[in-house]
């Protein structure tokens, strides 16, 4: 079974990669993507300066997901920009995942970004985890000028990562600043944002920063992200390739994001649980579950949930 995909012109040998955050903060676990069955790299978001990020315990696994609030800890800009090339050897295209502190911050990585020639960018509007700053994709007159801005220094296909929406009105809002911004692809979503997870034993949260609120992430938000990947999948009629992400365990997940509209799928929670391994499982599964219903690839698929 050809599993391998295409975004924004840029062939991917699979249709699975590691979300952002999950295993890629460092050289090492870079190349460790590269070695495994991942259809792709993907870059830690990155900011201006190095981070350590937020304080520990910071991540937090359960049967049902992840609660995160890892505050961007990554090697900063520099770092990245100089790791590239070499990530660009190992047979799979390169996503580098830009953030920033401030709005200023973006045009000025992702203008050193551009230069080391990552097969793709993906910003990121929506780390929920920085202390005293809000969510940019929650606020759609920010993100269209923060978007025209790096749109005009990006020369590789540019995507964006955007934050869950719950409401018909802010897809639409959302999906209009898109199409006003020259985007190439869409990532949805990033975690849902400030969740809570309680210890009831102990009567204590379960991770330190922010008072224990952190991005949710796994099997509980995938409800969430098929939403979205279907009503960005709907506004745009099938043309923007869609990167869906939140949820995915399996493969009749992967085949559920595919229905709603997906082009390529992200693992997060999961590839921090089990490792680079799950990458050869999902492929297994993936294939074998689209054998079993009579499809051939995933094109065939892809877009095609029924309504009643
Ligand atoms: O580093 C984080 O805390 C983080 C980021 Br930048 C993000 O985009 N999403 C997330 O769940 N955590």
């Amino acid at each position: 079974m050809d599993l391998s995909t295409t975004i924004a012109g840029v062939r991917f040998p699979s249709c699975f990669m590691n979300a952002s955050g999950a295993l890629c903060v460092t050289r090492e676990e870079l190349l460790a993507l590269g070695r495994s069955r991942a259809g792709a790299i993907v870059t830690k978001s990155m900011t201006l300066e190095p981070r350590d990020g937020n304080s520990t315990p910071r991540y937090y696994g359960f049967p049902g997901g992840s609660i995160n609030s890892m505050g961007l800890p990554n090697l900063g800009y520099r770092a990245y920009a100089s790791l590239i090339p070499e990530l660009k050897t190992l047979g799979k295209p390169v996503i580098a995942s830009v953030a920033g502190l401030c709005e200023d911050d973006f045009p000025t990585i992702a203008a050193t970004i551009n230069e080391a020639m990552p097969d793709l960018i993906e910003v990121n509007l929506s780390c929920p985890n920085i202390p005293g700053k809000p969510q940019i994709g929650y606020d759609a007159e920010a993100s269209e000028r923060l978007l025209k801005r790096v749109r005009k220094i990006i020369t590789v296909p540019m995507g964006v990562k955007l934050p869950p929406y719950f409401d018909p009105a802010h897809h639409a809002a959302m999906g209009a600043v898109i199409s006003r911004c020259g985007i190439d692809f869409l990532n949805l979503i990033n975690s849902v944002g400030n969740g809570l997870v309680v210890d009831p034993e102990h009567e204590v949260v379960v991770i330190k920063p922010k008072g224990g609120f952190g991005g949710l992430g796994g099997t509980i938000i995938k409800p969430v992200a098929l939403a979205n990947v279907r009503a960005f999948w709907k506004i745009f009629e099938g043309r923007m390739p869609i990167i869906g992400t939140g949820g995915v365990v399996s493969g009749v997940d992967v085949f559920e994001h595919l229905l709603c509209g997906a082009t390529a799928v992200q693992i997060g929670t999961v590839l921090v649980e089990e490792g680079v391994n799950v990458f050869g499982r999902l492929e297994t599964e993936l294939a074998a579950h689209l054998s079993k219903k009579g499809y051939k690839k995933l094109e065939d698929c892809r877009g095609k949930l029924k309504e009643l």
